[in-house]
């Protein structure tokens, strides 16, 4: 097999530094473990656009295709408020997405259990929470035409598209069914059937799925409105195994079930297309996170879900299971000694900066 290549993408805000961490990793992992890659180094968002003037380039998206697997930091950040939105930093990271394919959107929301004072939940109600939420990513309002102003009855107005095919919905839920044979055997698949046409033919699509295949016959399988979810993560996280639902509500109720396991610098996240029939596909890996401008340049981001996020990739991508199993020991532990960045800081914790936090992951693994 050739050696894997990587895109580094490492985009705006707090995009770059938390991107240094993953970068001293990547670095540590091929001298300690024989991690052999071959990365290239790009632009996205508002990195780009002040470079040429648009949020990817088309050599950029090209070389993305062409990658084993795409790591991304983070796009955004107010200077770019009154860019066009064609041209805008999100502009680039949807094109991505769009363009190759990445339809289903993993984010994994599980609880150290040393994080356990970092929520505003109690221990009792999160301790051992491992959601996974499929977030459909290519589709719905996100893409939906027709888009933008037009001039209704005489008046102007501003319309957004949701819009879903059969085809999408299914593939969408047919890996949060693979997913769920393989965890809890139970799905929540969420939208809102009793005000959204689009949400009662979600719901009329993935049961039709449920019922066709056998092999989804051990899942069970429940229908949630999306208000209610969101209650229902707070309320009580610990009876969601998967969901799966839309672009747009999986925005949503990411950032919330984000907040379960202490800070939205936690949450990881790995966008996959349709395997070929070589079993290759497409994938990018990044943050849940944004760009986080507020705290940029400081030092005080969290680089735990990019970290963990390239861990998704050695998992998904670089078949490099074991490697990822050690990362994740490695930041169990860290998270363990009491080492926290400011957004998980709880009593008693030292605190250490973005690259402090890279720094005690890579001691951890060394050990
Ligand atoms: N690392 C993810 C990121 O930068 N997100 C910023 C963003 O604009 N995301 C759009 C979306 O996922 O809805």
């Amino acid at each position: 097999m050739s050696t894997p290549t990587l895109l580094l993408l490492p985009g705006d805000g707090i995009g770059p530094e938390v991107f240094a961490e993953v970068l001293k990793l990547i670095d540590w992992l091929a001298r300690h473990r024989g991690l052999d890659v071959t990365t290239r180094d790009g632009l996205v968002g508002g990195a780009c656009y002040d470079r040429h003037g648009v949020a990817l380039t088309d050599e950029t998206l090209a070389e993305a295709m062409e990658a084993d697997a795409v790591l991304l930091g983070a796009v955004g950040g107010p200077k770019y408020d009154n860019v066009p939105r064609e041209v805008r930093p999100e502009a680039g990271l949807l094109r991505l997405r769009k363009e190759m394919d990445l339809f289903a959107n993993l984010r994994p929301a599980l609880t150290f259990k040393a994080l356990l004072d970092a929520s505003t939940l109690k221990p009792e109600v999160i301790e051992g929470l491992d959601i996974l939420i499929v977030r459909e990513l290519t589709g719905g309002v996100y893409f939906g035409r027709p888009r933008g102003m037009q001039t209704f009855e005489g008046e102007e107005r501003c319309v957004d598209t949701q819009a879903y095919s059969q085809a999408e919905v299914e593939r969408v839920a047919r890996v949060a069914f693979d997913l769920a044979a393989k965890r809890g055997h139970k799905v929540h698949s969420v939208e809102k059937a009793n005000v959204m046409e689009t949400g009662a033919f979600w719901r009329r699509v993935v049961s039709g799925l449920h019922a066709a295949n056998p092999e989804f016959s051990a899942i069970e399988l429940q229908h949630m409105y999306a208000d209610n979810c969101a209650m229902q993560l707070v309320r009580n996280p610990k009876q969601f195994d998967v969901i799966v639902t839309d672009n747009l509500f999986g925005d949503l109720l990411s950032d919330c079930a984000a907040m379960l396991t202490g800070s939205l610098g936690m949450l990881p996240s790995a966008s996959l297309g349709a395997p070929d029939a070589s079993g290759r596909r497409r994938a990018m890996y990044e943050p849940v996170h944004g760009s986080a401008p507020d705290i940029a340049g400081q030092g005080k981001a969290n680089p735990l879900a990019m970290l963990l996020s390239f861990g998704m990739a050695l998992r998904y991508s670089l078949d490099r299971g074991a490697d990822a199993d050690l990362l994740d020991k490695a930041v169990e532990n860290v998270l363990a000694a009491g080492i926290r960045t400011g957004d998980i800081a709880g009593p008693g914790a030292t605190v250490v900066s973005t690259s402090g936090m890279g720094d005690a992951v890579l001691a951890e693994l060394d050990r």
